[in-house]
């Protein structure tokens, strides 16, 4: 298999209802997209494959340093030379994937790009070998549980709806987003209405040691974790508070890489970790830090960086590797999108389970007209 052709994509889709963290409120997600192409081998073969990965870093630098733009001037500048370097052999035949990755950790930072690059080559690994990514990944399981994020919401009253109606429609845990002053008024409210739920909060980083009181108050609330409550780039805090409560921290924003991890388990700094393989540089990181917490018996469960049907699919996989025991943040495509890039979108099932594909790869459903539709710039790069 040769690769003839590198497509970069920008595009930006409405989501239904805006989405609102400690950080800030979108009302549309901007990713960007790699777009592998290869060419068939001999004259007379069957037509190349198409491979599909997702960068979903949005158009602004507040979850993580990278965003749509630096995402895009690293992959054209840096990854693709070197995925053409790299990767390919003499006679341009797509070579040692381990090899390209190291080539790529002379990069500092940008897991956002690096991943995408990385998904894209595993949808064509998975199409050229008939595997489904789930069994490319070393997934084993067949549906995996559903969970939700909700927003900071208008009112009160607004989220509680919100909450039942995820509830009713099968979600298995909901997670609220927390900042100062929506924290746990709202959560003393929610346990009021629905004192059995799986509950968890997520503070994206909104707070500091000094809230300490606040966290062990929190302690009432019987909430399955607190998400990334102290700063995005910090360990140490972490420790020091997970030591004064007893709600299990999970870590999101600090766990960039399998070295983040590993520091963050020496230092007690969580008892769960949030997996993005888009946050982490992408599937085979995500594998390793997966292992690592399934080896030290540390729940993981998959994040979302609100992806379009490409990231979602290849989150899915990753999430049935085993060690994943936790609800993930990967919901139906249509608690974002009226209309996603894939057809069919990714669905709950009334149990509040979604079904890992077993088909090869993703091409088959990626619908091409939606992605020119939402396409606000495009490159194509021959390789
Ligand atoms: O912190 O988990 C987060 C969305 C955007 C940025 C950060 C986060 C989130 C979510 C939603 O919580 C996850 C999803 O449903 O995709
Ligand atoms: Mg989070």
């Amino acid at each position: 298999m040769k690769l003839s052709i590198l497509e970069l994509r920008h595009l930006k889709l409405p989501l239904v209802n805006f989405f609102e963290t400690s950080f800030g409120r979108v009302y549309d997600h901007e990713t960007v997209l790699v777009i592998l192409h290869t060419r068939p081998d001999r004259v007379g073969d069957r037509e190349g494959f198409i491979g599909y990965g997702e960068a979903p870093a949005s158009a602004f630098p507040y979850y993580s340093s990278e965003t749509v733009e630096t995402c895009w001037y690293i992959l054209k500048n840096f990854l693709t030379p070197l995925l053409t370097r790299k990767f390919t052999d003499s006679q341009g035949q797509m070579d040692n994937l381990n090899i390209l990755l190291s080539s790529f950790s002379r990069i500092r930072g940008h897991q956002m790009a690096k991943a995408a690059v990385e998904f894209a080559l595993s949808d064509l690994q998975a199409q050229a070998k008939g595997y489904s990514l789930s069994h490319l990944y070393g997934g084993t399981k067949k549906t995996i549980p559903a969970g939700i994020s909700l927003g900071i919401d208008i009112s009160l009253t607004q989220l509680m709806r919100q909450i039942n109606t995820a509830i009713q429609t099968g979600y298995q845990r909901i997670k609220i987003k927390i900042k100062p002053g929506w924290d746990i008024i709202t959560i003393k409210e929610i346990r009021s209405v629905f004192p059995d739920i799986a509950l968890s909060v997520d503070a994206n980083g909104a707070y500091t040691s000094d809230d300490w009181k606040l966290f062990k108050e929190l302690d009432k609330y019987k909430l399955l974790m607190i998400e990334q409550p102290l700063a995005y780039n910090d360990l140490m805090d972490h420790a020091a508070l997970q030591k004064k409560i007893k709600t299990p921290i999970c870590l999101d924003e600090s766990i960039t890489s399998f070295h983040a991890a590993e520091q963050a388990l020496a230092l007690k700094s969580c008892r769960i970790i949030n997996i993005k393989p888009a946050r982490v540089g992408g599937p085979s990181e995500a594998k390793k830090i997966h292992d690592l917490c399934l080896q030290k018996k540390i729940p993981v469960w998959c994040g979302g960086l609100l992806e379009t049907g490409i990231g979602r699919l290849h989150n899915i996989a990753i999430a049935s590797l085993p060690g994943f025991k936790l609800p993930n943040d990967i919901s139906a495509s249509e608690r974002y999108y009226q209309e996603d890039i894939i057809t069919p979108p990714v669905s709950v099932e009334k149990n509040g389970f979604i079904k890992v594909p077993e088909e090869p790869g993703l091409a088959k459903r990626v619908d091409l007209g939606r992605v020119e539709k939402y396409t606000i710039k495009k490159e194509i790069i021959m390789l």
